[in-house]
């Protein structure tokens, strides 16, 4: 055996369910020990697809992601979905070749690029630590929550290897919360009269906990945007919180004397740029990492901890009280509680449809147990907003980087976590093509997915930006692109859709035999930009 073949085989021992990648010389030999190992290997198009569905895939799963790529330009190529898994503290390990002599083409500072975007470095330097280091970059990943670049020189993948590969991990020690903070957090539920409980990517695990929590303290609960459906089916569900909140969820949080935020830092997609929390209001975070307690709206409190943990040590010691909970508001949430319960006017016509209608036309349409995956862009709103969920596991965001383009790979890792959900990917036109290297794998992959393409023919955000100011928008728009012939020659069967009455099409593809993955080629209307974009301008 050879290091590269011991680095592979290691880290299938671990548990590592699915890889991405694409191959090269660098990586050839560590890859196929992978799969030797009992790993799937997924074949992306483009290093930046495979980041970002490893991403996606580990976000959806809960296991650790891996990407393969070759040394130099295939981890540059993986830079922007890698910065959005680090950003997330998603645990994902890099492989990489790498070419340590300065004379080659594929020379860079691999390690150097790998900490600029957030990521850890690491790297495999001989024979004998090659097992030992790839247990570290996996307990760093998986405990650290990082995004662990494990770089491979050439000659130690070369050098010969003997020995197991298979070495027993020491188990995460876990201390508890502590009993101070938990107490006064206590304190604060037993006096709340309008508490709200935000929920982030820290408390995707502990429903139940928070559930049980909010249900003796008589709270209202929300989401941040990455943990959307957390508490779907609960008569005091609010949805998202932040940008995308609608009018009810929005003027109750506004009107909460206590905000509990559970793994959530409450950015300013969150609070609306703080706007969402009453001055008077008082703000409570429970963390893993007591960092965010003092980022974006800082806590009044902060309790360390793993959510979960946290919320069962309070339900011991809180009374049951109605707090914000009354039969009136339960009314107000069945009635007012869901973005296409607000009225609008429908702006279909000319050959487009309001993305408002064909968005909620597609939430009739299409199967609950779906897994929605989001592009960025002015459209992202109405796939966020009006395609339901069933729960946290049918929502995957990757917008901490805000990159447009992610969409159509973030859909795949999705679709690979969760077989048994339709996965759809909303996209822009501009992220649409800017990411479609990715098609082919949709459909080599054979995946029963529904990409939805919201066609402005522009970069509508930044139309919406500047247009306003009487900027010239060349730049920024383009003539109309046929999205579903391009879809057809890869192998999709697609539908144009022009007005509400198309949407036909997309219901006969529902009805089967969905054997090819369906692009819905949706013309839009565009003439103003989404509401929530204002807000996000705000932040620029
Ligand atoms: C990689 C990257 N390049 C550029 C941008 C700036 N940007 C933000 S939104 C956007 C337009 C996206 O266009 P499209 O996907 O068609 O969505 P739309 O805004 O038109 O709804 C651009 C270029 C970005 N966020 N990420
Ligand atoms: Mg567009």
């Amino acid at each position: 055996m050879i290091v590269a073949e011991a680095v592979g085989r290691a880290l299938a021992a671990r548990g590592v369910g699915t890889a991405f990648g694409v191959v090269g010389s660098g990586n050839f030999h560590v890859t196929n020990a992978l799969v030797a190992g009992g790993v799937r290997f997924v074949a992306a198009r483009h290093e930046g697809g495979a980041a970002t569905m490893a991403d996606a895939y580990a976000r959806m799963s809960g296991r650790v992601g891996v990407v393969s790529v070759h040394q130099g330009p295939g981890l540059t190529n993986a830079l922007t979905g890698l910065t959005e898994a680090a950003k997330s503290r998603t645990p994902l390990i890099v492989l990489a070749g790498e070419a340590t002599e300065v004379q080659s083409n594929f020379h860079i500072d691999q390690a150097a690029l790998a900490t600029a975007v957030g990521a850890v470095a690491m790297r495999v330097t001989s024979a004998e630590e090659a097992v030992s280091r790839v247990a570290e970059a996996y307990r760093v990943a998986v405990e650290e929550r990082r995004t662990v670049l494990l770089n491979l020189p050439l000659d130690v993948q070369a050098a010969p290897f003997e020995g197991p590969v298979d070495v027993p991990v020491a188990a995460a020690g876990e201390s508890g919360p502590s009993v101070a903070e938990v107490g006064e957090l206590a304190r604060l539920l037993g006096a709340a009269e309008r508490p709200v409980f935000i929920a982030g990517r820290g408390a995707r695990h502990a429903r139940r906990e928070l559930e049980e929590l909010a249900d003796l303290a008589g709270a209202l609960l929300a989401t941040s945007a990455v943990a959307k459906g957390l508490f779907r089916g609960s008569p005091w569900d609010l949805d998202v919180s932040g940008g995308f909140a609608t009018p009810l969820a929005a003027e109750l949080i506004r009107g909460a004397d206590l905000v509990v935020a559970w793994g959530c830092a409450l950015n300013m997609w969150t609070t609306r740029h703080g706007t969402l929390v009453s001055p008077d209001a008082k703000v409570v975070k429970v963390d893993l990492d007591p960092a965010a307690f003092k980022t974006h709206v800082p806590a009044d409190l902060g309790v360390a901890g793993d959510v979960a943990r946290v919320a069962e040590a309070l339900a011991a010691q809180v009374a049951p009280r109605a707090g914000y909970r009354s039969p009136e508001l339960a009314a107000r949430v069945r009635a007012e509680g869901r973005w296409r319960d607000v009225p609008y006017e429908d702006e279909s016509g000319g050959g487009r449809i309001d993305p408002r209608t064909l968005s909620i036309g597609l939430d009739d349409l299409l199967p609950r147990e779906r897994i929605v995956a989001i592009d960025s862009g002015n459209f992202m709103g109405y796939p966020s907003m009006f395609l339901d969920v069933p729960d946290e596991g049918g929502f995957c965001f990757t917008q901490a980087f805000q990159s447009i383009g992610l969409g159509l790979a973030t859909a795949i890792g999705a679709a690979i976590a969760r077989p048994d959900r339709l996965p759809v990917a909303a996209l822009g036109d501009g992220g649409a093509l800017m990411g479609i290297a990715e098609l082919e794998t949709v459909v080599r992959l054979g995946l029963p997915m529904v990409i939805v393409v919201y066609d402005d023919e522009a970069y509508g955000a930044e139309v919406h930006h500047f247009g306003p100011h009487g900027h010239p928008l060349g730049t920024v728009t383009f003539p109309p692109a046929d999205l579903a012939a391009i879809a057809r020659g890869h192998g999709c069967a697609a539908v144009t859709v022009g007005g509400p009455g198309d949407l036909a099409g997309v219901a006969e593809w529902v009805d089967g035999p969905r054997d090819r993955p369906l692009l819905v080629h949706a013309k839009v209307t565009a003439e103003h930009g989404s509401w929530w974009l204002e807000e996000a301008f705000k932040g620029h």
